[in-house]
C-alpha cells in the first residue's frame, strides 16, 4: 500500500520551464522582468510545448539573494506586479494550458521578516534557531536585536534558519529543539498557511527551496523526511492535484519523503551531485573546487561516461517505485547553462535529444531552448557571486526575446537592466529562431512534440540502455531507440536487435542505421521507430 495518493496524473507528462522572473520579461520598461512580462510570452511558452512554470521567489524581499530572502510569503514583490498580476498571469497560463508552480522558501526568512524582528527582540520566541550561549555555537550569527546570543543562518548570515528543531535535541544545548516542540509546530502550521494561500489562489505547487535542510543535525535526513511525509499527508486531503517537487537533488530520499518530484541538481545525494554534473559540466561556468574535474558525457572529446548517471538513474527509480518522479533540467539559476564554453549551440540538439527522451521529466531554464550561453565574469547582483568561481549570474541574464538593442527583454537604457544582455553580438534570439526551422528552438519543440505524441518516450515507460559509451543507444519502451553522439567525432555501435536496421527516423541528424550497426555522426542524434 502506498503512505500517499498517487501523483496527479498530469505530473507523469509535464515537460517544466523555470522561469527567473527578474531576467525573463520586462512590460513597464524599468529594467527588470514581471508579470505582466511573463503573461506578455506565454505564446512562446505554449508554441514551445512547455506545461508547467517554475517561477522563482517572486515574494517581498530585501533581494539580498535574489528573493530567495522572504520577508513576507503572502505578498508578492512590488517589481513584479501585484497580488493580482500574479493571479491574472495564473488565470491566463491556465487559458495556455500552463500550470505555474511558485517557489516556497521553507526553510529560513529574511532577517527583515517580522517573524524575525520580533524573535531578535523577545527571549521567549522560537520560530529560529537561537542560542544565547556565550560564546555563540559555531556557525552562528550575532543577534541584531535587544535579545541576548545569537541565530543560526541556513545559507547566507541574512537567512535565519527556521526551527524545526533538531534530530537529536540535547538539553545541555537548550537551542536543539525537539521536532515537536512548540516553534517547530508554529513553523510547520506556517508552511501548510502559505501553501494553502497560493494553492487556493490558483497555482499548481511549489518548488521547495533546501528542501532537506528543515531539521538540523539530522542522519539520514530521517525527521526532515517526517516532516515532510506529515505535509504531503495533509496536501494529499487539502490540495490532491497540487504538486511538492524538491531541491533537494536525492530523489532516492526525498521521493519516499512525500515529494512528487525532486531534481537531480548540481548538488544532494551520495555523490553530492554528481549525476548532473556528470552529464553537463565543463568545468567552465558555475564551479567548485571539490568538483570532478573529469570530462562530462556531453563533452565534445568524448572522454566522459554515461554509466554513472545510468546507475544513479537506476538505483533513484528503484527506490521511488510507482509513484514519484525525478525532474532532469538543463541547468538552474546557481548553475551553468548547456551552452557554457567550450560546449556550443552545435552539441545541444545532441544534449536535448537525450533529456527530452530519458523518462525523467525534462525541466528547461528559460532560455536554454535558444542556447543562450552561461555568460561568464559578471558582476554580484543580489548575492549571485558566492566565489570567484562560483559565479551564478551568468545563468541569470536577460532573455533573448529578439535582435534588437535590449533583445525584447526591456526599453529600460542597458545600465537598468538587472544584469547585462549577454554582449556577444552574435547571441541567439528568440525572434530569429522563430524564422529558422533548423533552429535549436525548433529542434527542442519538435522533440517535445514527439515525446508528447510518443508515449513510449514519455516518463512512464522503460528504458534500456544498449550502449553506453559513445554513441549512447538506449531502447523506450517497446518500438523506440534513441542515438546520441556529444562526442565532435563518428562513433559506431552495435545494432540492439537486426530488426533495427529497418528502423524509420522520426527526428535527427547525421545517425546511419544499417545490417553492419549504427553509425553516427559528430553530435549527431536520432530518435528512431521498429
Ligand atoms: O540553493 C541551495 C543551494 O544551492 C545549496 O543547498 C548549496 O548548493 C549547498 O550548500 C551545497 O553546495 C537554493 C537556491 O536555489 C539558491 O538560489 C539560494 O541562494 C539558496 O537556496 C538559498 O535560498
Ligand atoms: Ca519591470
Amino acid at each position: 500500500m502506498l503512505p500517499f495518493r498517487p501523483a496527479p496524473s498530469w505530473l507523469a507528462d509535464a515537460v517544466l520551464y523555470q522561469i527567473y522572473p527578474q531576467s525573463f520579461a520586462d512590460a513597464n520598461g524599468d529594467g527588470i522582468g514581471d508579470f505582466a512580462g511573463i503573461a506578455a510570452h506565454l505564446d512562446h511558452l505554449a508554441w514551445l510545448g512547455v506545461d508547467t512554470v517554475w517561477i522563482n521567489p517572486c515574494f517581498a524581499s530585501p533581494m539580498r539573494d535574489a528573493g530567495y530572502d522572504v520577508s513576507d510569503y503572502l505578498t508578492v514583490a512590488p517589481r513584479y506586479g501585484t497580488d493580482d498580476d500574479l493571479a491574472t498571469l495564473v488565470e491566463r497560463a491556465r487559458r495556455h494550458g500552463i500550470r505555474v508552480l511558485l517557489d516556497l522558501v521553507a526553510g529560513h526568512t529574511a532577517v527583515e521578516h517580522p517573524w524575525f524582528r520580533a524573535a531578535a527582540d523577545d527571549p521567549s520566541d522560537h520560530r529560529y534557531v537561537w542560542a544565547d550561549a556565550d560564546p555563540l555555537p559555531s556557525g552562528f550569527v550575532a543577534s541584531p536585536g535587544t535579545r541576548p546570543g545569537g541565530y543560526l543562518p541556513n545559507y547566507f548570515d541574512f537567512q535565519p534558519a527556521l526551527n524545526f528543531g533538531h534530530a537529536r535535541p540535547d538539553p545541555a544545548e537548550p537551542w536543539r529543539q525537539p521536532v515537536d516542540a512548540e516553534g517547530p509546530r508554529a513553523n510547520r502550521r506556517a508552511l501548510r498557511a502559505i501553501m494553502d494561500h497560493w494553492l487556493t489562489r490558483g497555482v499548481s505547487g511549489f518548488r521547495v527551496d533546501m528542501a532537506s535542510s528543515l531539521v538540523k543535525d539530522d542522519p539520514g535526513k530521517k525527521e526532515t523526511a517526517r516532516l515532510w511525509t506529515e505535509l504531503r499527508g495533509w496536501l494529499d486531503e487539502a490540495h490532491p492535484d497540487a504538486v511538492l517537487l524538491s531541491e533537494w537533488g536525492d530523489p532516492a530520499v526525498s521521493v519516499p519523503a512525500g515529494f512528487h518530484g525532486d531534481f537531480f541538481l548540481q548538488f544532494g545525494g551520495a555523490t553530492d551531485g554528481g549525476p548532473l554534473r556528470s552529464l553537463w559540466n565543463t568545468g567552465t561556468g558555475t564551479d567548485r573546487d571539490e568538483w570532478d574535474p573529469a570530462p562530462c558525457y556531453f563533452d565534445a572529446t568524448g572522454k566522459g561516461s554515461f554509466a554513472g548517471f545510468a546507475a544513479a538513474y537506476a538505483e533513484a527509480t528503484e527506490a521511488i517505485g510507482e509513484p514519484g518522479h525525478i525532474a532532469l533540467p538543463t541547468s538552474n539559476h546557481d548553475f551553468s547553462r548547456l551552452a557554457c564554453a567550450p560546449r556550443d549551440a552545435a552539441q545541444l540538439p545532441a544534449a536535448y535529444a537525450f533529456q527530452l527522451t530519458w523518462p525523467t521529466l525534462p525541466a528547461i531554464h528559460y532560455g536554454d531552448e535558444i542556447g543562450m550561453r552561461y555568460v561568464p565574469g559578471l558582476p554580484d547582483v543580489e548575492g549571485s557571486v558566492l566565489t570567484p568561481r562560483y559565479n551564478r549570474a551568468g545563468s541569470r541574464t536577460p532573455m533573448q526575446w529578439d535582435d534588437g538593442p535590449g533583445a525584447g527583454f526591456s526599453t529600460a537604457p542597458p545600465e537598468r537592466f538587472y544584469l547585462p544582455l549577454d554582449p556577444d553580438p552574435a547571441r541567439p534570439s528568440v525572434a530569429v529562431q522563430r524564422r529558422d526551422p533548423g533552429s535549436l528552438l525548433h529542434t527542442v519543440r519538435a522533440l517535445i512534440r514527439l515525446r508528447r505524441a510518443t508515449p513510449d518516450l514519455g516518463s512512464r515507460s522503460a528504458v534500456r540502455v544498449h550502449n553506453d559509451g559513445y554513441p549512447l543507444v538506449y531502447s523506450r519502451g517497446e518500438h523506440h531507440l534513441v542515438v546520441v553522439n556529444p562526442s565532435d567525432r563518428t562513433a559506431t555501435a552495435p545494432l540492439p536487435d537486426p530488426a533495427h536496421a529497418r528502423a524509420t527516423r522520426l527526428i535527427g541528424e547525421g545517425v546511419t542505421v544499417g545490417p553492419d550497426g549504427i553509425s553516427v555522426g559528430p553530435f549527431g542524434y536520432a530518435v528512431l521507430r521498429h
